[in-house]
């Protein structure tokens, strides 16, 4: 790929219950993702303090949203610049910075994302039992919930026909009937076993043509045998070859427009194995994308 990348922070956690995903973007740079990703344009963020005070279906709201403020402005400056857009969470919340510079640059009618992640992440402020916003990006970025959780111009920045989740297997409730009520795809686990994996790939990637594809990974899709650095552990998960297969197939497709990483806490990958297994992913992004 001749596009060079760009490499982007979104430094928070506090949108859910664990500290440590703050970390995550430090830990990869250390380990050296901008050099494999062929001297990527870094773009740090100031760590914020979680706030004190916010409404308590709402948790730390004024930290969450500033950091998807600046997220989607980095984010549009990389656009801008030409740049490949690779961005480093920092806990699922960040999914409504990224959106809100994708919905504005290409159209939420254009954009599709294909989401890795255990969770639906579509809670609205009203459904959600927990407050924490890592559940509600997806939410926002469809325009559901309330105006303190838009980030950027626009209230709409993803239509729910163009979402397609992969590994979801911890779902509230509510969640089933917002996913019916928008359209959106879900392929839980089991459908994505065996030959199963290629019988959704070969209905998915078909369904992505004419759009730009935001790839939204959450380390949590993993099966905790695979991948234990993050602050949930839902059994029954997919496996790293599964993902990779994913992310391949949707690279391949030369659909894709930006790709997320989210929810590792290097702070309890003790023997470094799950950064092996990511920095793994980034090369692969980074070759398929080259077209190796
Ligand atoms: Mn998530």
């Amino acid at each position: 790929m001749e596009q060079p990348y760009a490499l982007l922070e979104a430094a928070v956690s506090c949108g859910s219950p664990t500290r440590g995903t703050e970390l995550a973007y430090d830990a990869l740079v250390r380990a050296g993702l901008p050099a494999l990703l062929g001297n990527a344009a870094c773009y740090p963020m100031e760590k914020l303090a979680p706030c004190p005070h916010y409404p308590p279906h709402l948790l730390h709201l004024d930290t969450v949203m500033a950091v998807s403020r600046t997220l989607r402005a980095n984010l549009l400056t990389a656009l801008e610049r030409g740049q490949y857009p690779v961005i480093i969470g920092g806990d699922h919340s960040i999914a409504m910075g990224s959106l809100a510079a994708l919905g504005e640059t290409y159209g939420a009618e254009n954009l599709a994302v294909v989401y890795i992640d255990a969770h639906a992440d579509i809670n609205t402020e009203q459904t959600s039992v927990t407050g924490c916003i890592h559940g509600m990006d997806l939410a926002a970025a469809c325009g559901l919930c309330c105006d303190a959780l838009t980030v950027g111009r626009q209230k709409v920045n993803l239509l729910g026909k163009n979402l397609y989740i992969l590994g979801g297997r911890s779902i509230d409730p509510p969640e089933y009937g917002i996913l019916a009520q928008q359209g959106a795809h879900l392929y839980p686990p089991e459908r994505l076993s065996g030959d199963g994996l290629e019988e959704v790939l070969s209905e998915l990637l078909p369904a992505l043509a004419g759009k730009k594809v935001h790839i939204s990974f959450d380390v949590d899709s993993l099966d905790p045998s695979q991948f234990a650095s993050t602050g949930y552990q839902i059994p029954n998960g997919l496996t790293l070859a599964q993902v990779h297969t994913i992310i391949r197939s949707v690279l391949d497709t030369g659909l894709a427009c930006s790709f997320e990483c989210v929810e590792y806490n290097p702070t309890l990958d003790l023997d470094g194995r799950d950064l092996a297994a990511l920095l793994e992913v980034f090369r692969l992004v980074d070759r398929t994308l080259a077209g190796l």
